[in-house]
């Protein structure tokens, strides 16, 4: 039956089938080729707005004494470059390839959460644009991208600006820790049969761990910036020394991120370097094993570095010794990169074509800002150079070198699978020279003006500094670097009409995203062929030919519904049949009403911000319960030789690890609150204050009891209030068809009985919880009240979820035969929940208790 119909046929359906809506309902759009072209593009266009901003910045640094931008202007241009470059570009461009290309390398049809990756779009547009209306307004924040308190703080900064920061930016990494979820889930379930974790690609790997530390590095700054906005709107004083916050704890915040930061920016630029070396050295790559390793390792040293951004600010001796010393280490598992990257080329017959040029351009500008990295780490050195050009020169040898030079090879490298079209290695290679040469015109200089004391965020100097020739030749270096940067896009946008048909494969790569027609077809694979090594396409060369006749996986199509290949996570054995969401105006809509939230705090809106989330949540609601299939969609579905069910039926389907790895992000932060809470009673004079402290005995066990009485539970096994047949067999497309037999009354009466114990297990943990936080000390006295409400707080706001999850469980379980309720799935989803709020929420509780107690 498989080779029935012919390749053409089959693309025709399927194109049609996973195709996006055009016109104005291509908001509705949920492929992932779509929402990673549009990354791609939003982030493009967020760069040359920072690029013109660096512009700005240099026009004005050009001469001494130059009167081009006045220091409040040039304050709000350096912030905004460097907010721009860091957020809406770095981050989102990245994401873009990934969700762009992962699904394609992994052998799969889509990402595992088709409708998040919108959302995760929408609200990266609408945060960005937040942050340049303020910018065309004239308020944009003028702190410098790190925000340090008490310079961002209400009294010296009484404008919107900070608060377009913290909103604008925190409304953007919600979109990072969706596409983080959205990663994490797509590699360890959907990859083509056969594909275990050692035979991914290695971008997979690099990508897998970028977007683990996402999830553990953004929450942090999540946190910093709404305790940052709470200070600045309500008064609660969490960073101001009088009132017993500390300004310090802000930085711990914000660079428990922003090192991890630096790595989530690296590690998938240089997967994309580990993915072209052995194309075009043609020689699979030397070491993967060790590379798997050194990444791991990479992102766990980066997670204990942060300090290293802090030796001026006065810690201890020892303290600091440990930071340098765990810096340098840093250097080894990336050094081992390197090595695996020029052993693969020696070991292969290298070809220069153009990506490589721009490889070669990485090699070198990354390794000169590692070793002045390493200089940075040595702390004396630090104390000289902190805070001058030095610092600038580095941080962009690092950030050009390690993101910019690998994104530009991998333009010109997977341009042909975008549009089809070949480059132009003629204007590829100027623009590479004028990008190198420039960039180091540029930056090279800027080492010396800071050897020499130019401070960094200074908007004009003095004559007569030494400072001056060096300048001017760092702003021409960027007017060159900028020009090549123009030439590069004409390139590429003209050879996106005009240039030659592109080949299949046309750099001869081993991995899985070129065995399909460029442009990319909606769907990817017709079918999915077995894997069984790591460069498929140059050991079976007909893998492409096998998936396009329908000889893997999932060739038998069903009108009306997208299906995907779930696998087992270690093995890549295939599991079950996932059945995907299509397009929804949805995620669009959540996006604006979250955005309707966010726009609110800022001007203080707080009555209509409250609008905002109940129609946030109502659509969440909606999205989550009626998007749901139903049960007669379920069904077994013979896959290459093996009978596999829908998602719904087995444990692990993409909603229990959506969850989880939502808890994952959100278990980081409810850590870097409760260590905000530790480090203001270790450092912090007189904290807490002994005559604040009293425990609301009576509240506090009562909600203990809720807590362990919600654990003991355990998980509403029975969500069936009916019964109704397992609908194997069952057709695909007849959603009215309620199941016949009623249920019978014991099934009934069992789970409505359990529901009943969870409610009420939520309602008297929400009074209580309600309760302490009412009693708790007044936040705008002092920081310890503050600390301990929003510790409340976040308690109460895992209640109210869990509330609202169980209803949706009841509710599908009594009124409509939906599959996630049929099987268990909505039960599974719900008790993961449920289990993190009782655990956090006996945690909390036991947290203030223990501080009264001690104090
Ligand atoms: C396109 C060429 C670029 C030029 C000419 C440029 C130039 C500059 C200059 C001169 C400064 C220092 C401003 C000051 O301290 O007064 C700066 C700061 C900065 N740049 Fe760039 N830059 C470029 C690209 C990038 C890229 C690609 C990134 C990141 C991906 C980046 C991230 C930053 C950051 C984070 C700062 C620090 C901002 C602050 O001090 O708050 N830049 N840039
Ligand atoms: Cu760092």
């Amino acid at each position: 039956m498989t080779d029935a119909i012919s390749v053409d046929a089959r693309h025709q359906r399927l194109q049609q089938e996973w195709a996006d809506p055009t016109g104005w309902r291509s908001l509705a759009a949920v492929n992932h080729t779509t929402i990673g072209k549009r990354f791609i593009v939003t982030a493009l266009i967020f760069f040359l707005v920072g690029g013109l901003l660096a512009m700005l910045i240099r026009a004005q640094l050009a001469s001494p004494g130059s009167a081009f931008l006045d220091h409040d202007l040039y304050n709000q241009i350096f912030t905004m470059h460097g907010t721009v470059m860091m957020f809406l570009f770095a981050i989102p461009m990245l994401e873009g390839y990934a969700l762009y290309l992962l699904p394609k390398m992994l052998g799969s049809r889509d990402l595992a959460y088709p409708r998040l990756g919108a959302y995760a779009y929408w609200c990266y547009l609408f945060g960005g644009t937040i942050l340049l209306v303020a910018l065309a307004a004239g308020v944009a924040p003028d702190t410098g991208w790190f925000m340090y308190t008490p310079l961002s703080g209400a009294v010296h900064s009484p404008g919107i600006n900070a608060d377009v920061w913290l909103i604008g930016v925190t409304f953007a990494e919600i979109s990072a820790i969706c596409a983080g979820v959205e990663l994490m889930a797509t590699i360890l379930t959907m990859r083509a049969p056969g594909m275990s974790l050692d035979k991914m690609p290695l971008f997979a790997w690099y990508v897998l761990v970028t977007a683990a530390m996402i999830l553990i590095g953004f929450p942090p700054l999540i946190l910093g910036s709404i305790l940052l906005e709470l200070e600045r709107a309500l008064g609660w004083p969490f960073f101001e020394v009088a009132r017993g916050g500390d300004p310090l704890l802000w930085q711990h915040l914000f660079w428990m991120f922003g090192h991890p930061e630096v790595y989530i920016i690296f590690l998938p630029a240089a997967g994309m370097v580990s993915s072209m070396v052995p194309v075009f050295s043609r020689h699979p790559i030397v070491g993967y094993r060790w590379i798997v390793g050194s990444i791991v390792l990479l992102a766990v040293l980066s997670f204990g570095l942060w300090v290293h951004h802090m030796f001026t600010v006065g810690i201890p001796h020892l303290a600091q010794s440990f930071f340098s010393v765990a810096s340098m280490l840093v250097a080894i598992p990336t050094a081992i990169q390197f090595f695996s990257w020029i052993a693969t080329l020696w070991q292969g017959r290298p070809k220069f074509s153009l990506p490589m040029l721009y490889l070669a351009g990485f090699f070198f500008v990354f390794i000169a800002g590692g070793l002045t990295g390493v200089m940075l780490a040595l702390v004396p050195f630090n104390w000289q150079a902190h805070d001058t050009h030095f610092v600038v020169a580095h941080l962009h040898y690092v950030l050009v070198g390690g993101l910019v030079f690998p994104l530009l090879a991998g333009v010109y490298y997977w341009m042909p699978h975008v549009t089809g079209k070949m480059p132009s290695p003629r204007l590829g290679r100027y623009a590479f020279w004028l990008v190198f040469l420039g960039f180091n015109a540029a930056f090279l200089p800027m080492h010396l003006t800071g050897l020499v004391g130019m401070p960094r965020r200074i908007y004009t100097y003095p004559e007569g500094m030494g400072w001056d020739g060096l300048n001017l030749l760092s702003s021409v270096g960027s007017f060159v670097m900028a020009a090549g940067f123009v030439l590069l896009i004409l390139d590429v946008v003209m050879h996106a009409f005009v240039g030659r048909r592109a080949p299949r494969n046309p750099w001869g790569s081993g991995t899985l995203e070129w065995a399909m027609r460029t442009p990319a077809p909606s769907y990817n694979f017709a079918s999915l062929p077995a894997v069984d090594d790591r460069d498929p396409l140059w050991h079976e060369p007909d893998w492409p030919d096998r998936a396009a006749a329908g000889r893997g996986a999932l060739s038998a199509h069903t009108p009306g519904v997208r299906e995907n290949l779930m696998v087992e996570v270690l093995s890549g054995r295939a599991r079950c049949v996932a059945r995907m969401p299509g397009p929804s105006m949805l995620p669009f809509l959540a996006a604006l009403a979250t955005g309707l939230f966010f726009v609110c705090l800022l001007f203080k809106w707080y009555w209509i911000a409250l609008v905002g989330v109940v129609l946030a949540i109502a659509l969440f609601v909606r999205w989550a319960v009626v998007g749901g299939l139903r049960a007669s969609h379920s069904f077994v579905r013979d896959v290459l030789g093996v009978s596999l069910d829908t998602h719904h039926a087995r444990r692990g389907a993409p909603g229990e690890w959506g969850v989880s790895l939502c808890l994952l992000a959100d278990a980081t932060l409810l850590a870097a609150l409760f260590f905000g809470y530790v480090f203001l009673w270790l450092v912090a004079p007189q904290w807490p204050p002994p005559a604040w402290v009293e425990i609301a005995w009576l509240p506090t066990l009562t909600a203990l009891g809720a807590f362990g009485l919600a654990l003991a539970l355990g998980a509403l096994r029975r969500t069936r209030l009916t019964r109704a047949p397992l609908a194997s067999g069952l057709r695909a497309g007849h959603e009215a068809d309620r199941p016949t037999g009623n249920g019978s009354a014991g099934g009934t009466v069992n789970g409505a009985g359990r529901f009943v114990l969870h409610w009420a297990c939520w309602g008297v943990a929400l009074v209580c919880v309600m309760a302490l936080l009412m009693q708790a000390p007044s936040p705008q006295v002092h920081a310890y009240g503050a600390v301990t409400r929003v510790l409340y707080a976040y308690v109460l706001l895992h209640i109210l979820v869990a509330a609202l999850m169980l209803g949706v469980t009841h509710w599908r379980a009594g009124n409509r035969y939906f599959a996630a309720s049929q099987h268990g799935l909505d039960a599974r989803i719900y008790a993961v929940w449920a289990r993190y709020t009782a655990v956090s929420g006996v945690l909390v509780v036991l947290a203030v208790v223990a501080m009264g107690v001690w104090s």
